[in-house]
This record gives structure tokens, C-alpha cells and sequence, in this order.
């Protein structure tokens, strides 16, 4: 190869297609395919050198180009897409009698001789998140969640980073394509993700699925990048120029496309073989690295599918077998209460250690006091659990017979069990009423206000909080500025002087967080992130929304009663108020005026087609007054396309472009008129 300063733009193009080949080649070979050709390193030194020739000419680059997978900007919210075909859910079975009864309504509906053989394609059923992809010419467009069936989320920007996406199809394909799948996280990733939640004092996620549309459902696709998501594609939507009898053919085509197809999909003749394939998967289910929740029959002609047609939300040709849930008896030791941030009490069963689908079990949460006595556990008690999803198990129900005799109901304590503060019952919860003299709710406060999302101070997970509380040096969280110091660390187990700089630069650079992230971090009862962001954006300063009553913050939009309430009652309240005096004098710099550039600020939006509730000049002076601006043409730094009806060709350079295109819908929610 030439060097990229002796090229001119056309010895570069072809470099650059070239390399975008041989690099789309690998990653199908490494991710669809799991057999590599080359070393990472090699592999690395071709993205590299794609790399630096885009960089050089920029005009050259893609949306389908290997480099073009994880974007660079958070979006503000997701668009959303229409479905050409909707996106139906399946119905369910739970034995082989629902199963053998499914295959012999079909023979019913369809006038077929109840001795006849119906071909069947059977496929594991992913525990994971339904997308649609779409592809035009061959290279991917956009993606969407599932949603209500009809509309579903425009997550394009996510789905292009799972690398078994592919950004670019191979083979003969077709010029437009719908392809079905389910994205899911492998069972090692999830653990590995909640993980690192936990060390960071964030909530875990409850199951794998949840992970997953929790990873695919970012604003910030650089997050959705760090977890590994996978996919397995089951199906066709629309299909422009495709001719296929069967499903099983449209499997073929799938994969020959270079999309990834489950490798245990098989055609199945008559029920009964069906019947064998669900034993089959269900025995193989513990030694598969992705979680399964049974799996999925379908008729495999076209025809019959055709003839059989749809109930309302499910297909007639299809159904999902069910595995049964993964549920154990072990005894419940103790109930024991934990406090959270809130002073929320929760109660926990004990449980002797027992293996539920591959994993210990020793505790089961039991959500609340109305719950232990609607279940009626008690301490003694023989139950039966159930690892719903992955990781939070349940206490299913109680054998009764095998109680032991004088088992005690459970009671919720009346004095916190960390602090011994009055225990008060609001609606179905118990709270401890010790705010923060409680260590449980001033260790959860500050780990909640050190976590990721808030000011994020990297280091100080959990065992961190509790050794430093445990140790006095924390008493509100404004103590991390000001009693985290390397003397005071020096004295407490385990840190020495590599471990003690790296907090201290972590807290140093914790500093100066956006308002958004600052009003999260205080931990007010309601104010998650997004209402957070929303207060941040709609009184610019923490002063002016502590001088906000309750009438204005109903007034801001997405903010109910009680949040406003709460909000206020934080403020209120002076120890709220001593803290977070004594954080700015610490030197937290708490940024203020950020409502001067609207909640749309730095972006920009173009306009085309005709909208039914503005007029293009309406709609731009709109955007404008959010502090948008609003483009004249198609470019990249434009944010977002509004398409209304009949649009223009700024609509197709836009597509080409691979830019955001968002309907009036979404777009009127987007400027806050519902
Ligand atoms: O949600 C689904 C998961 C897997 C499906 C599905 C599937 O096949 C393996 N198939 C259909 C037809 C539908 N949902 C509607």
C-alpha cells in the first residue's frame, strides 16, 4: 500500500474499500462465525490503517464502514420507527398436552387429517429483547425495538454496536430487508455486569433480559458499545425481491447474509418429534452460556402459515414452549431486615444454601411485609424457590405441611435494626425514620451519591462506604471531601499509598459534576435520572429550585405531585440544607445557569415534509426558543430529521446519511406538546 500522504482520493477509495472487505470478512468469521483467520493483533493493525485513511479522507466515510459503529454523541431521547409488518408476540405452551393440542388445532383450522405429519421448525427461545433491523441496498439503516407491536424505539445507534450486526450484509442482497431477531447478553457478561454494580452500590439488574433492554434501551450508545450483546435472527419482515416457501429457507437466507441463526434451529416432522426437540434443548439449557426460556415451534410452510393466519397479537402457526422455571425446596433459617437508602425496609429470607439451575441460592427477597403474610413464611419453614430470570430469587410458596410445629409469624421490627430508630409504615413499606443517623441509610446514601451515574467517584464501592463509615470518618456525604484524606486513609486496613492517590483523584475529580448528575446524587425520593435532568434543565441552578414550592415544580413537565412534594420536603429540611452548604464549601462546584441554553440546546434540526400541528416556520421558532437551532440542509451535525408528510429529498440524503428521522409524534413529545 501506498502512504496515505501519497494517496489521492481515488487510490484511497479503493484502499479503503478494500479494507472495509477484508475487515467485514474477519468479523464474521469472529463474530457470527466464531473462527477466526487472523490474530487480534493483526486484525487490529487493518482497522487501524482504515482508521487513518478516513481520517484523512473524511469524505469517504460511511455509515456502513467498520469504523462507524460506536456514535460519538448521547442521543436526547429515542425517535421512534413504524413497523411495515407488525411485530407480533407468540402464544405459549406448558406441556406437551398444550403442544399436542396446538398441533391438532392447526389440523383443524387448516382441514388437515388428524394423522398427519406437520412439518415444524423448532428454535431456542432466547431469554432476551425482540429488534427489528433494517437493511436498504444491503447495508444496515436502522433498528427498533418491538415496542407495542406497531411502534417500537428507534435504538439504530445501539444496535449497531453488537458486532454481530453486521453494518453490512454479504452475499446477493436483497435492496430492502426487515429482519427479526432477539438480542441478548451471555449469562458470563450479565454476571460480570452486575458484578461490578454491586462493587458500585447500583441496582442489579434482575435477570439477563433485563440487561439486555437495559444495554440496548441507552441514550448513550458508547454504554450499549461496553456490554457485549449478541443476536440470534429468526425471522423475516418485509422483503422486497425474496421468494421463499418455507421458514427454514428463510433461515438459510438469513445466514447466508451473514446474519447469526441459532445453530440448534432444526426442522421437525409431526409433533411428536417436537415434542423430543423441547427435551432435547431443555437438557442442554445448563451448559448453554445464554439464558433460554423454552423453545419456539412454528409451522414450517409458508402455505399452511398463510392459511392458518393471526389471532390478534400471535401468529396461529407458532408457539412458545415453555421450559419449566427453575424452582428447588430448601428451608428458610431466619428472616432478617435490611435497610436501604430510603430507609426502606425489606424483608429477607434466609435460606439453607441451595443449587437453583446451576447456582446458589441462599437468599430470597420478600419485597415487603404485605408480601411475607399474603406467602405466610415464617423462620422453619420448608419453601419452594424460584430463580425468576437470573439472579433474584423468589420465595415461591410455602410447604405447609412441613412446618415445624411453633413456628412464629414473621414481624416487621418497630425499631430499625441498624439504628434502632422508630420504624414508621407508609402505605405497603416500612421505613426507618433515623434518615441519616442511620449507618444503613448513610452508607446507602453515599454510595448512591459516589456511584457511576451520580458524581461518580471511582474506587469507593461498597466495602469502601462501610469501611469508612464504620470507621466515623463519614458522617453526610460531604465528609468524602473533606474527611477522605490521605492521613485519615493511611490509618484504616488496607490502603497504602497507590490505592489512597487513586481516590483522592478520583474524589478531586468528582468535583464538578453537571447539575443533572448533582441533583441525583442528593438522592431526593422520586428524582431518578431523569427527573433529575429534567430539574436541572428547567431551574438552571440548585438555588432556584430549592426556592421552587410545590405549585412550581407541578408546573415543570414529567413532575407529579409527589415528587414535588418530595423535592420540597428535602430542601426543607435543614440537615439537607447544612450538607449541601458544607459540599460547596468543600469546593463541589455546583454549575448554575444550564437552562440558558434550553433543553434542546446544541442541537440541530432540519425540517421536511409538511407537519400537521406547525408550520415549518412555527416548528423551527419552536426548537429555536428550546435553544435547537434549526438546519438549513442535510449535513452530519444534523441531529435530528423531522420527516412529516410527502418529504422531500432532503429525507433520502438524510437516510443515506444514516441520520436520526423522527415523526411529528415523537418530535411534539420531544418539545414537551403532547
Ligand atoms: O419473540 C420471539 C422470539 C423467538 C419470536 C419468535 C422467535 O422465534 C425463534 N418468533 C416469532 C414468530 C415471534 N416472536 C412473533
Amino acid at each position: 500500500m501506498l502512504s496515505i500522504s501519497s494517496m489521492d482520493e481515488k487510490a484511497a477509495r479503493a484502499e479503503i474499500d478494500r479494507l472495509r472487505k477484508e475487515i467485514n470478512y474477519h468479523n464474521y468469521r469472529y463474530y457470527i462465525l466464531d473462527s477466526p483467520v487472523v490474530t487480534d493483533a493483526e486484525y487490529d493493525r487493518l482497522m487501524k490503517t482504515l482508521q487513518d485513511l478516513e481520517a484523512a479522507f473524511p469524505r469517504l466515510i460511511t455509515p456502513d464502514s467498520p469504523t462507524q459503529r460506536v456514535g460519538e454523541k448521547p442521543l436526547a431521547a429515542f425517535g421512534t420507527l413504524k413497523h411495515s409488518i407488525p411485530m407480533l408476540s407468540l402464544g405459549n405452551a406448558f406441556s406437551d398436552e398444550d403442544a399436542i393440542e396446538f398441533d391438532a388445532r392447526i389440523k383443524r383450522q387448516a382441514n388437515l387429517p388428524p394423522g398427519e405429519k406437520i412439518e415444524y421448525v423448532g428454535e431456542p427461545k432466547m431469554d432476551g429483547l425482540a429488534v427489528e433491523l433494517v437493511y436498504e441496498g444491503g447495508s444496515f439503516a436502522r433498528g427498533s425495538t418491538r415496542g407495542d407491536g406497531v411502534i417500537g424505539e428507534d435504538v439504530t445507534q445501539n444496535l449497531r454496536t453488537i458486532r454481530s450486526v453486521p453494518l453490512k450484509l454479504t452475499g446477493k442482497a436483497p435492496p430492502y430487508l426487515e429482519v427479526r431477531g432477539e438480542v441478548f447478553l451471555p449469562l458470563e457478561a450479565f454476571r460480570k455486569i452486575n458484578r461490578e454494580r454491586e462493587s458500585k452500590g447500583e441496582p442489579l439488574f434482575a435477570n439477563p433480559r433485563n440487561a439486555a433492554a437495559g444495554s440496548v434501551r441507552q441514550l448513550d450508545p458508547r454504554t450499549t458499545a461496553s456490554r457485549p450483546l449478541d443476536i440470534f435472527c429468526y425471522g423475516l419482515g418485509l422483503a422486497e425481491g425474496v421468494e421463499i416457501k418455507t421458514h427454514f429457507e428463510s433461515l438459510e437466507l438469513i445466514k447466508s447474509l451473514g446474519l447469526k441463526v441459532n445453530p440448534f434451529v432444526r426442522r421437525l416432522l409431526g409433533i411428536e418429534e417436537a415434542l423430543g426437540y423441547h427435551r432435547e434443548i431443555e437438557e442442554k439449557r445448563e451448559g448453554i452460556n445464554y439464558e433460554l426460556d423454552g423453545v419456539v415451534l412454528k409451522v414450517n410452510s409458508i402455505a399452511l402459515q398463510e392459511r392458518l393466519g393471526m389471532l390478534t397479537r400471535s401468529p396461529r402457526w407458532a408457539v412458545a414452549y415453555k421450559f419449566a422455571p427453575k424452582q428447588e425446596s430448601t428451608r428458610v433459617k431466619d428472616i432478617a431486615v435490611g435497610v436501604g437508602r430510603t430507609g426502606a425496609l425489606t424483608p429477607v429470607a434466609l435460606l439453607e444454601p441451595v443449587q437453583v439451575g446451576g447456582v446458589t441460592i441462599e437468599r430470597a427477597t420478600l419485597h415487603n411485609l404485605d408480601e411475607v403474610e399474603r406467602k405466610d413464611v415464617r423462620p422453619g419453614d420448608t419453601v419452594i424457590v424460584q430463580r425468576a430470570g437470573d439472579v433474584i430469587p423468589e420465595v415461591l410458596t410455602v410447604i405447609k405441611e412441613k412446618r415445624p410445629s411453633g413456628a412464629k409469624e414473621f414481624r416487621m421490627p418497630e425499631e430499625c435494626p441498624e439504628c434502632g430508630s422508630r420504624v414508621e409504615r407508609v402505605g405497603a413499606i416500612h421505613y426507618c425514620t433515623g434518615g441519616l443517623l442511620c449507618p444503613a441509610q448513610l452508607r446507602e446514601s453515599i454510595r448512591h451519591f459516589a456511584s457511576k451515574r451520580a458524581v461518580d467517584i471511582e474506587g469507593m464501592g461498597d466495602k469502601h462506604v462501610e469501611q469508612f463509615v464504620e470507621a466515623g470518618l463519614l458522617r453526610d456525604v460531604a465528609d468524602i471531601y473533606i474527611e477522605l484524606t490521605p492521613d485519615n486513609l493511611r490509618n484504616l486496613a488496607k490502603w497504602k499509598d497507590k490505592s489512597i492517590s487513586n481516590l483522592i483523584t478520583a474524589i478531586e475529580r468528582s468535583k464538578n459534576p453537571t447539575l443533572e448528575r448533582l441533583i441525583y446524587a442528593l438522592g431526593i425520593k422520586g428524582v431518578g435520572e431523569r427527573l433529575a435532568m429534567v430539574l436541572a434543565k428547567h431551574f438552571g441552578s440548585i438555588e432556584d429550585l430549592m426556592k421552587a414550592n410545590e405549585e412550581e415544580l407541578i408546573n415543570v413537565p414529567e413532575i407529579g405531585p409527589g415528587t414535588a412534594k418530595a423535592v420540597v420536603d428535602f430542601f426543607r429540611e435543614p440537615h439537607n440544607r447544612q450538607v449541601i452548604e458544607k459540599l460547596r464549601k468543600a469546593g463541589v462546584v455546583f454549575p448554575k445557569d444550564q437552562k440558558v441554553g434550553g433543553p434542546l440546546a446544541g442541537k440541530f434540526f432540519l425540517f421536511t415534509g409538511a407537519l400537521e400541528s406547525f408550520t415549518r416556520d412555527e416548528a423551527k421558532d419552536l426548537v429555536i426558543s428550546l435553544g435547537a437551532e434549526a438546519a438549513g440542509s442535510v449535513s452530519k451535525k444534523v441531529d435530528f430529521v423531522v420527516a412529516g408528510a410527502e418529504p422531500g429529498s432532503k429525507y433520502d440524503k438524510a437516510r443515506e446519511l444514516g441520520l436520526r428521522i423522527i415523526d411529528e409524534g415523537e418530535f411534539r413529545r420531544m418539545v414537551g406538546r403532547k
